[in-house]
């Protein structure tokens, strides 16, 4: 039994803590407002998972830290409930989501206070709350008024077991990022957000913000921005007939990166999507053969045509040519599922002697290969001479397939006139010797926003097919499209008893008259409400924007107080899983930057970019058990509550913080939580059944390297090694006469990480030590005792060290002759030029250095370094 009663303690702090409002800034009028934000969880599960507390845990140290540091520090919570997730979860176990959400709101608020964080419990929201809801559609308004939403038919993901449209950010290697079906393709009308339209500004801001740079490089990656040149190839027939002559203006149009390798395009690949493979477009002689190939590469998914590298197949094909319109040759045209329709035009110029894929299929179709970019010039950056270096290869300009593609840049040899030009040269006088033109391509697609699901935020927009029949204007503006007008916000979710997605690419709210039943806001006849629900992930791109408001927000007027928001954004900290890279951090910052660009935001300054919510963004760690990933079937998923109970949460925030520096993981083991209870248990017997107060007792210069220890550790999220800091002075302290002070120091920097014990022991010392739960000094609070009038430790004000307490005793001193490294000297910290001098005279290595030269200058750096000038 262990003699600190974690279980009582940890009750009464925190009500104590929601009581008076301990962790509640005040919103309007902060001072040094700092606003601590960590991702806010989904609730679909049983309940909280371990990884959403370790992640919790160090966001909360940090802004403990913050606290005592003397700001107004703001760590929000709420819940991220509405969505596939839920929805999904709420199946499983045979609930509706309507109900089950209520449910696991209770059980998942309840976690989030047992795990001990600071949060600001006013403010927090729920995504599926009609009263924040509303807002997500509001936006999405916003974003149809600025030209930022439409509507398009297209091929989309599609999730055969979700039932519904996936974005290509949930795709992860052609499966479902949440049931990991493999994704097919379908052709819907969906609403997509134009991201694509700030792909540069979320490129180009990517470099003024600080964030980890494995989400940075993630970022970049699925932007793909690409320098390149699209090229149009003129298509000819082998035999024209009679009629031949209609296809003279038939082209393909190419997008690539390497247009100084025209020369060296020995025939053309489409995608099997591509339109000109439509019946009726070419005079295809193998139209058979080539229809069957498109139906088999229709059921593989991106992915799989991707990673097939070794089995590239195609079909040429045949009575028709391209000309290339460098070499004027005619080349062969084939279809391929190598070559994706979604990328660029959907066809490329294949250049087998500097593509590996292209030189892969070549082999296979046994096709020419033109070598035209020579690598020789760039072996030691020497240019040699353009007539030498096509005077090594053959005349025979059809080389050996055998050997690796050259990528790299060099000289252009068998490219006529452009022969011994630098090949970066040649990209843009290739470029424009064929009239082409230079293109900026991005990977990024833009955000497909709808799905075909119940629990989501509908999205407010009335389909008028009387409008649309009236409509005059141009067909690009969406005839008959409107916004639901902004007074009927929210569109409600109505309770529909048969929830469960149909697969038939509707949503079941189609089933629903009363829902979808509308008056048009235009013409007031009958029209039809949209009956998909917004992505998830819309929900969560902005609820960081809500949370400083809510209260005020809530009463139903405004997204969010715009004296508040400028008070409080940008963000200070942002924490949370990497693998939200590319999908939720990709989307809140265009939703953001939109919001600006809208003029409905403000905020940014010199040291962060506008608009950029998060100048600051890290990363946590994964955290697995017991040495393998946490999943169900494996049966090693951890609930922190069991070990709450058994341990305390101080013990557990501890443990996980212990593992391993924050940004990298760990691996939870049963076994390893024991020695933070013993840790913390001697820190209660030392604290308060050990001696009473003494003199200093000798720790203080331990204490003062501990404070800047744990201070910079806590500042860079390394907190395993600050908690083992704390460890070594608490040896260090144990069975020493310790003074207030000392004990004072260590009790506050142990706080963020074990906040119900640093309080308890701090309000026992606060009335003088120990004190038995009837002490008079003493008042109700929440389930417990405190004393009167009583001030937390964590508003206490954080330590600071005496930076003569920390030096080092000893320094090692680097020694030069000249400038040149001879040796060094270990010296007492803060020893003099003499002193130094010395001991580096009498070195025996620095001795021989120092032979036989006349020393005119000794130059000194304390601590660090002495330079003998000769
Ligand atoms: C000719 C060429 C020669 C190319 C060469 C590369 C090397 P990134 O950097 O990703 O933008 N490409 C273009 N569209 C494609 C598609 N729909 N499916 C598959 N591949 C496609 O890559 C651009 C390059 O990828 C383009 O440049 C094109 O091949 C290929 F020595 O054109 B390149
Ligand atoms: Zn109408």
């Amino acid at each position: 039994m262990r003699k600190y009663d974690f279980q009582e303690i940890e009750k009464k702090w925190q009500e104590h803590w929601a009581k008076e409002g301990t962790y509640e800034p005040d919103l309007a009028k902060a001072k040094k407002p700092f606003y601590n934000l960590m991702m806010f969880p989904y609730p679909s599960a049983e309940g909280l998972h371990v990884g959403n507390m370790y992640a919790f845990t160090g966001a909360d140290i940090y802004g403990r830290m913050k606290r005592m540091q003397g700001y107004d520090v703001f760590e929000p919570i709420g819940l991220d409930g509405f969505g596939i997730h839920s929805e999904n979860y709420a199946m499983k176990i045979g609930a509706h989501p309507m109900t089950q959400s209520k449910i696991s709101e209770k059980r998942f608020y309840k976690q989030l206070e047992i795990i001990g964080n600071c949060f600001a419990w006013n403010e927090k929201l729920e995504t599926y709350d009609p009263n924040y809801y509303k807002w997500t559609q509001w936006i999405f308004v916003q974003m149809w008024k600025h030209g930022l939403a439409y509507r398009k038919r297209q091929s989309v993901n599609w999730c055969p077991s979700c039932k519904t449209v996936l974005a290509d950010e949930q795709v992860i290697s052609g499966r479902c990022e949440r049931c990991n079906s493999v994704v097919q393709k379908k052709e819907l009308e969906q609403w997509f957000f134009r991201i694509t339209k700030y792909a540069d500004a979320l490129l180009d801001n990517l470099e003024k913000i600080d964030w980890s740079e494995r989400v940075k490089i993630a970022q970049r990656n699925w932007i793909g921005r690409s320098e390149g040149a699209v090229i149009r190839f003129p298509i000819a027939y082998q035999h024209q007939s009679a009629s031949g002559n209609q296809h003279e203006s038939a082209f393909i149009e190419v997008f690539t990166t390497r247009p100084d390798t025209l020369f060296g395009a020995t025939y053309m690949v489409l995608a099997p999507e591509h339109e000109l493979l439509a019946k009726g477009k070419l005079q295809i002689a193998n139209r058979d053969e080539v229809e069957e190939y498109i139906a088999g590469a229709r059921a593989k998914t991106d992915e799989e045509r991707m990673v097939e590298t070794k089995s590239k197949t195609g079909v040429e094909l045949k009575g028709v040519k391209a000309i290339n319109p460098a070499s004027k040759e005619g080349i062969p045209i084939f279809i391929a599922d190598y070559v994706l329709a979604g990328y660029g035009t959907g066809a490329i110029m294949a250049v087998p002697a500097h593509d590996e894929r292209d030189l892969e299929f070549a082999k296979r179709y046994n096709l020419p290969v033109v070598e035209v970019v020579s690598p020789l010039i760039y072996a030691d950056k020497k240019r040699i001479n353009a007539d030498d270096t096509i005077s090594t290869y053959p005349q025979n300009r059809h080389l050996s397939a055998t050997t690796e593609p050259y990528i790299g840049e060099g000289v252009l040899i068998n490219s006529g006139k452009f022969d011994g030009m630098d090949s970066e040269k040649a990209k843009w006088e290739i470029t424009k010797f064929v009239g082409g033109e230079k293109k900026i391509q991005y990977r990024l697609r833009d955000w497909l926003i709808s799905r075909q699901r119940y629990w989501g935020a509908p999205i407010p927009m009335i389909y008028c097919e009387a409008c649309a029949a009236a409509w005059k204007g141009e067909q690009e503006e969406m005839p008959g499209w409107y916004a639901a007008p902004e007074k009927d916000l929210p569109v409600e979710l109505p309770y529909v008893k048969d929830f469960r997605p149909q697969g038939k690419g509707e949503s079941p709210l189609a089933s629903v008259k009363e829902f979808y039943e509308v008056e048009c806001p235009h013409c007031g006849k009958v029209a039809r409400r949209e009956t998909d629900v917004s992505d998830t992930f819309l929900d969560s791109a902005w609820y960081y924007l809500r949370y400083p408001s809510v209260r005020a927000a809530n009463a139903g007027t405004i997204p969010w107080d715009s004296t508040v928001t400028k008070r409080w954004f940008p963000v200070n900290l942002y924490i949370g899983g990497a693998e939200h890279a590319v999908l939720h951090l990709l989307y809140v910052r265009f939703v953001s930057l939109a919001l600006h660009d809208m003029e409905l935001l403000e905020f940014g300054d010199s040291k962060a970019p506008v608009g950029e919510p998060f100048p600051k963004f890290r990363a946590h760690g994964l955290l697995i058990s017991e040495g393998a990933k946490m999943s169900k079937s494996r049966g090693n998923v951890v609930i922190p509550d069991d070990y709450i109970r058994k341990f305390g949460a101080d013990t557990l925030r501890m443990y996980l913080m212990f593992l391993a520096p924050f940004e990298q993981g760990g691996d939870f083991r049963d076994a390893g939580i024991l020695g933070l209870a013993r840790f913390l248990d001697r820190v209660w017997k030392l604290f308060l059944e050990g001696e009473t107060e003494m003199e200093e007792g000798g720790t203080k210069k331990a204490v003062h390297k501990t404070i800047k220890k744990v201070t910079e550790d806590i500042e860079n999220l390394h907190y395993n090694t600050a908690i083992s800091t704390l460890m070594i002075l608490l040896n260090e302290m144990e069975g020493k006469s310790l003074s207030r002070e000392v004990k004072e120091i260590f009790l506050k920097l142990l706080a963020p990480f074990a906040p119900h014990l640093a309080e308890e022991v701090w309000s026992r010392f606060s009335i003088g030590g120990k004190s038995g739960i009837h002490d008079p000094r003493l008042e109700e609070s929440g389930s417990g005792r405190v004393p009167k009038g009583y001030r937390s430790i964590h508003q206490e004000p954080w330590p600071t060290y005496d930076p003569t307490l920390v030096r080092e005793d000893r320094v090692t001193i680097a020694v030069q002759v000249n400038g040149k490294l001879r040796g060094t000297v270990s010296a007492p910290a803060g020893a003099s030029q003499k002193e130094v001098e010395e001991l580096a005279r009498g070195d025996v290595r620095l001795q021989r250095a120092l032979q036989g030269k006349t020393i005119k200058k000794v130059i000194h750096v304390p601590d660090r370094l002495m330079n003998f000038v000769e």
